[in-house]
């Protein structure tokens, strides 16, 4: 790991030495002021940057409950059981209360252990979806219907048909802006996906899968005015230098 990790800072170094003079060092991340939404029971941990949520139950968000866009989270995702196999993830755009409103615009990120038949089928991997109103306990939530205000925009790379796996740590880093949204797993690009996306909340997003952990929540801003072209070429080894000086501390 010692080895990637400096491979990829010494090619971002050579690659993109203006954009890394960009990107701030990341900065600790205050999970007390963020807000809990639907039916979940977040637990803050001690030093207040890492939370659990205990429930299996209907969609539940924790949010930071500010517009996010230009800025890249970073963490680490622990499901602590090997109890059911269901949704854990993170909402981009969100606004408070969103859960329940029927004007409703953001973005779902989310990823199942395993396949399973209830609300029509939901399959295990890890995908992007966009919410149009109200997000439920039904189809939309579970098998991305847009009959239900869910429809699917892209599955990843690597992970779009593979579950996480229980008791097992995944590092995870988000890049949020007006034009583009990158998610990384493990360091390597599992989403990539350009359009117009609306500001809001960064938040943490979990259905009907308990003891699940966000832990070691870092944010680096990133310049959200430059061109999609332009940004997919800055950003990507910008974050990349992000990333590698995260699991080089960690
Ligand atoms: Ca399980
Ligand atoms: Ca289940
Ligand atoms: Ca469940």
């Amino acid at each position: 790991m010692r080895r990637y990790t400096k491979t990829i800072i010494l090619t971002t170094l050579a690659l993109c030495s203006i954009s890394t003079q960009l990107l701030a060092a990341p900065q600790p991340v205050d999970l007390s002021s963020w807000q809990a939404n639907g039916n979940g029971n977040w637990v803050l941990q001690t030093g207040n940057n890492a939370v659990k949520q205990t429930l299996n139950n209907a969609p539940t968000v924790f949010h930071n409950n500010k517009n996010s866009q230009g800025t890249a989270l970073s963490g680490q995702i622990t499901v602590q059981t090997t109890s059911d196999d269901d949704f854990i993830g993170f909402v981009l755009g969100y606004n408070n209360n969103d859960l329940t409103n029927s004007s409703a615009d953001y973005l779902l990120i989310d990823w199942k252990q395993a396949d399973q038949s209830y609300f029509g089928t939901a399959k295990k991997g890890l995908a992007i979806s966009s919410v149009s109103g109200q997000l439920g306990d039904n189809s939309g939530a579970w098998a991305h219907n847009p009959t239900n205000n869910v429809t699917e925009l892209a599955r990843a790379t690597n992970l779009g048909n593979t579950g996480w796996l229980d008791n097992t740590t995944y590092d995870f880093d988000i890049i949020f802006t007006s034009s583009l949204v990158e998610v990384f797993v493990n360091g390597i690009k599992e989403l990539s996906i350009a359009g117009t996306f609306s500001n809001g909340s960064f938040g943490f997003y979990n259905y009907s899968q308990q003891s699940v952990l966000y832990a070691g929540i870092e944010e680096v801003n990133v310049p959200s005015a430059v061109p999609v072209p332009a940004a997919a070429f800055m950003f990507a080894p910008a974050l990349l230098g992000f990333i590698g000086f995260r699991r080089r501390v960690k």
